[in-house]
């Protein structure tokens, strides 16, 4: 497979202005007839190249006359044709097979639904087209399908006529008056229930909203509503922009490759982004449908108004978006709750990547398959450059780069290029040396040494820092990196303002006058920058910063720090100071002036994965030995208090308030550790609280706290789970889920028979997540030494690459993380690598992660 590099960039040699499609839309049988109208575009003699993937041509004809074999041929899939003038009318006749497309790119069928997904370059199995995305058309679509079996037929744009036709069949028009590129064509077909709602924008337009379900689904909907209105409000109110087509609707289906998809005007979502109940659905669910529902729709702009020339700049749309649905979920819960969530995603997702074999800058040279790229770098790393940005030039030129931004490049295909230059513009700032970030992979790691001359009363901050290699860039220049610090006074617990600093150079120092005593240094305050600090602070002075630091990402972080040292220095055999950590958890936990939600955070240990990224060799046993037995101390010496807590935050009835919502997951946080303890009566108050929970937030997390353990409950409570649920797929996933969380010495073997219980299934993408994608984020499992996570996961690769390539690609990178594990561990994955190397016919998909992962 060839290799697509960014610096190969040609400008299309045909545009395509107007689209127009017809479907005779059945599950075993469609026929999509397409008319293109194609002009030249420049000067030129190159013929006219329509990608197809899969497709085989019926008819072609051109301005109406229809073609012979000779005038036409096929070439990688795509369509060839020499065209004599500047404009031509350009039809093609295929078949397709949508109940056996079993990929879930293009049309295919979910659960008695037609639906399509077609970025990134799903377009080419639907019809022949030059499928990129700076080719922007209007689309005109006509479907026609068996009333009974379709009674809804929706696609793009707005309704424009339909009718019925013969033997039971309808028909329907859409029209979608703004061009764009192929990646946001959709339609579904299928017997849908709508909840039914409206909006009126800013300058008074109203617009009709649709979520559209399976009927008994409906109670369910009623979060995503809110969420999608409140969102539209939001982006008036924050960014000035409106809605622009009089109706939008959102599709769930039950088999989706990832989490949903931005069509113009036609959102088609995975159903666990949609669908929530308090009996089916966590907190952090509701939040993840909120979420969700919020960045696809900020799509409309960032990414369906103004779309990206090519696919190296996915984080265009991808990292703005993602930044502008964190802000508004901050806006609608807990800014300090929030970024710290959204922290510990970019470190259990993103830096991992970008100290693997896979990293890739945020705007990538090269790819083979373009959906492996889809990636907690494009995003989440993405969305903190962003961040950078708006954080250096403050909200007003933020907004007013903003402003330009969409302005200047409303209606085309733009680069990340145009975008910082908005923003130089627009904001009046000098972004050069800030464009490495774009460039450059690898997490930047920062050190910060602090001294204090008593006789001059300076403090001098000395940072210096560097970025690691990565795959192709072997030397890195220093970048530019935003830090917000704060000078701690020891006796009073304040200071005295927080200041921006921008470290530019490899090494810098920094000056600050008039401290009488040596203070302490809260350094990256909010997470201003995406890097790893590494800091000389004592573990009293974290100590302290748990207690006082007014910044709650800082006061959380400090609290972190203070937990991965004892932790490194247990795992590394040393006598650790567990008490100071006791003592930090006591103080959080009884300093009634702080946000539940937050203390939750604020007590909750490092997980296993971000200790791993701490040390130089991972040894999963002596870190799952070291964090358990940390936890166990923690349980046991604040029992009283974990007692209390749990007792007192039991809630009468159930609220969707963040309040509420604190309450839970701080409660959950005490049944963790109330039975990490060791206390004979845990399990029993676990599955009280399991059977009791009138949500299931409350639910999971008591049946997650069982599973780690060696029970009678254990067994009940997996048992009335599954029995409860198991007709209900998204609620039956997190009982494979849980099972694949669990620390327990027997997850490996489950695992194994799990993959082979009759509600397991490789055709449903959350299933697969739900089994195999857990286990390998379960390091302690995933990593046992006899290898046997790996041969699973690997077989799992390998039966699921010929049926749903994306998903199993999805799956190699934990397998690619060998270099870190010890030569035992590291030849085994290594093994499992080629094992699956191997195999004939591999998709380029699997093929690009694998070959990447055993260099
Ligand atoms: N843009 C889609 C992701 C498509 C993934 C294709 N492999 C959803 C989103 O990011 O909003
Ligand atoms: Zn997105």
């Amino acid at each position: 497979p060839a290799v697509i590099r960014r610096s190969d960039y040609r400008a299309p040699d045909w545009l395509v202005p107007d689209i127009a499609l017809r479907f005779e839309l059945d599950a075993a049988l469609t026929t999509v007839r397409a008319t293109l109208s194609v002009t030249r575009n420049g000067q030129h003699d190159r013929p006219l190249r329509l990608d197809g993937d899969g497709l085989v041509p019926l008819e072609v004809r051109v301005d109406g006359r229809v073609l012979d074999q000779a005038e036409w041929h096929l070439e990688a899939g795509a369509l060839i044709l020499t065209l004599p003038n500047d404009a031509h009318q350009v039809e093609t006749l295929v078949e397709l097979a949508p109940e056996r497309n079993s990929k879930l790119m293009g049309l295919y069928a979910s659960g008695g639904l037609l639906c399509t997904q077609c970025e990134a370059e799903g377009f080419r199995r639907i019809t022949f087209f030059p499928d990129r995305p700076d080719i922007l058309s209007r689309y005109s679509v006509h479907m026609s399908a068996a009333k009974a079996r379709f009674p809804i037929l929706l696609a793009n744009g707005d309704p424009v006529e339909q009718g019925e036709g013969d033997n039971g069949r309808h028909w329907a028009v859409w029209n979608d008056p703004y061009p764009k590129p192929c990646y946001l064509f959709a339609l579904v077909a299928g017997d849908l229930a709508c909840n039914a709602d409206r909006f009126v924008t800013m300058s008074g337009r109203e617009v009709q909203l649709g979520i559209w379900v399976k009927e008994a689904d409906l109670p369910r909907t009623a979060h995503a509503m809110q969420a999608l209105k409140n969102s539209m409000a939001w982006d008036e109110r924050v960014y000035g922009r409106e809605y622009d087509l009089d109706v939008f609707n959102i599709v769930a289906v039950a088999d989706f490759n990832f989490g949903a998809m931005e069509n113009k005007g036609l959102n088609i979502f995975n159903s666990r982004y949609i669908l929530a109940d308090p009996d089916t659905a966590t907190d952090i669910d509701y939040d993840g449908v909120e979420g969700v529902v919020a960045h696809e729709y900020f799509h409309n702009w960032s990414g369906n108004r103004v779309t990206c020339r090519d696919w190296f700049q996915l984080s265009l749309k991808e990292g703005f978006t993602v930044f502008r649905d964190q802000n508004f979920s901050a806006d609608m819960g807990s800014h300090a709750v929030k970024r710290i969530e959204d922290v510990r995603i970019l470190r259990a997702g993103q830096f991992p990547e970008d100290s693997g074999p896979l990293a890739h800058p945020v705007r990538p040279e090269s790819y083979m398959e373009i959906s492996n790229f889809y990636t907690a770098t494009i995003y989440n790393k993405g969305a903190e450059l962003i961040r950078m940005i708006a954080l250096m030039l403050g909200p007003e030129r933020f907004r007013a780069g903003c402003d330009l931004y969409f302005d200047r490049h409303d209606g085309q295909a733009a680069t990340c290029e145009d975008f910082v230059r908005a923003m130089e513009d627009g904001g009046g700032i000098d972004l050069g040396q800030f464009r490495l970030w774009y460039e450059q992979a690898g997490t930047p790691r920062v050190r910060a040494l602090m001294a204090h001359d008593p006789a001059s009363g300076t403090v001098e901050l000395a940072l210096t820092q560097s970025v690691p290699p990565t795959p192709g860039q072997p030397e890195k220049q220093p970048m530019a990196i935003p830090l917000r610090v704060a000078l701690f006074d020891r006796a009073t617990g304040t200071h005295h303002g927080d200041e921006l600093l921008k470290l530019t150079q490899a090494e810098q120092r920094f000056t600050f006058p008039d401290f009488a005593a040596a203070p302490v240094l809260s350094i990256n305050r909010d997470f201003s920058a995406p890097v790893i600090v590494d800091s000389d602070r004592s573990q009293a002075d974290l100590a302290f910063l748990s207690a006082h630091d007014d910044d709650p990402f800082a006061r959380y972080e400090a609290m972190q720090q203070l937990m991965v040292n004892v932790l490194v220095g247990r795992i590394g055999g040393q006598s650790a100071d567990d008490a100071a950590v006791v003592d930090a958890i006591r103080h959080t936990l009884t300093d009634s002036t702080l946000d539940p939600a937050f203390v939750a955070e604020a007590i909750r240990l490092p997980s296993e994965a971000y200790l791993g990224d701490q040390m130089h060799m991972v040894d999963p046993d002596a870190i799952h030995a070291a964090r358990d037995a940390l936890q166990h101390r923690i349980g046991a010496e604040l029992e009283p208090l974990w007692r209390d807590i749990h007792a007192r935050l039991r809630a009468n009835g159930f609220s969707l308030s963040p309040a509420a919502k604190g309450a839970r997951k701080l409660r959950n946080a005490a049944l963790h550790y109330l039975v990490a303890s060791g206390a004979a009566d845990g399990p029993a108050i676990a599955f009280d609280q399991f059977s009791q929970a009138d949500n299931m937030t409350e639910r999971q997390a008591a049946l997650g706290t069982l599973a780690n353990g060696e029970s009678a409950e254990r067994i009940a409570a997996l048992d009335i789970f599954y029995n409860r649920y198991r007709a209900d797929p998204l609620t039956l996933d997190k009982w494979f889920q849980t099972q694949a969380f669990a620390f327990h010495p027997g997850t490996v073997d489950l695992i194994e028979e799990l993959g082979r219980h009759k509600d397991f299934t490789l055709t449903n993408p959350n299933r697969v997540r739900a089994l195999y994608g857990a286990f390998s984020g379960n390091q302690w499992a995933f990593h046992h030494r006899s290898g046997k996570g790996y041969r699973l996961v690997a077989d799992c690769i390998l039966a699921l690459d010929p049926i749903n390539p994306q998903t199993a690609a999805r799956l190699v990178p934990p397998l690619g993380r060998w270099k870190r594990f010890g030569p035992e561990r590291a030849g085994l994955m290594q093994a499992e690598l080629r094992r699956i190397l191997d195999r004939p016919g591999l998709s380029k998909d699997v093929l690009e992660q694998v070959r990447k992962s055993l260099d």
